[in-house]
């Protein structure tokens, strides 16, 4: 049984958005195509209160890109985004909502950053997405959307560690790359832990 995974297509990261990942409108008919393919399709959506950690506004004298220590874990500061209940927030107009089973929502904890859409990055808030694919008999899991070198990357690293099948549709899929490289390196890292790379033309 496979799944399709759709990683945070939110306004604030789209063309326009505070965190906003350059060409990521452009997987959106993509993952449209590729939606009515699966039978189970889920999403999740980054989900942040207004105080939260991982935004560089909440901390005096910091900038977006920083590099600090929050709660213990290592943390790179954002520009605020995805904050709970605002347009930012949102799923892209775009993006057809209605063949979305559940949607998992993710760092609403003020305290620690969440870019899988499993776990919190002190994995020890759980979305409950491992239980309910598990529950639905998914062995297959295909992961599209932003940004591949963090929510994606992250969320493949734990779909891989709770013993699903990866496939990376890797044109589905936009990064930052904060570092010019970031994106292609990662893939290489990700393939080399199992995860399969595929085009979402080889999705049958
Ligand atoms: C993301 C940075 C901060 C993402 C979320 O969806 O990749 N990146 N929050
Ligand atoms: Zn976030």
């Amino acid at each position: 049984m496979k799944a399709l995974l759709i990683i945070d297509v939110q306004n604030d990261f789209l063309p326009g958005g505070s965190l906003a990942v350059s060409e990521g409108n452009e997987i959106i008919p993509v993952i449209n195509h590729l939606m009515p393919q699966f039978d189970l399709v889920v999403a999740s959506q980054d989900w942040h209160p207004a105080d939260h950690g991982s935004f560089a506004a909440n901390h005096s004298g910091r900038n977006p890109g920083d590099a600090i220590t929050l709660n213990g874990q290592p943390q790179t500061l954002w520009p605020v985004h995805c904050v709970e209940r605002t347009q930012g927030a949102e799923f892209s107009e775009a993006l057809d909502c209605a063949p979305i089973d559940r949607v998992f929502r993710k760092g609403q904890n003020p305290l620690v950053d969440s870019y899988s859409a499993f776990f919190d990055n002190a994995k020890q808030g759980d979305t409950g997405l491992s239980a309910f694919l598990k529950e639905r008999g998914v062995t297959q899991l295909y992961l599209v959307g932003l940004a591949t070198d963090y929510c994606v990357k992250f969320t493949a690293r734990d779909a891989i560690g709770e013993g699903f099948a990866v496939e990376l549709v890797v044109d589905a899929c936009r990064g930052v790359d904060l570092v010019a490289g970031d994106v292609e390196r990662i893939l290489r890292e990700l393939e080399s832990l199992g995860v399969e790379m595929i085009t979402a033309a080889e999705v049958v």
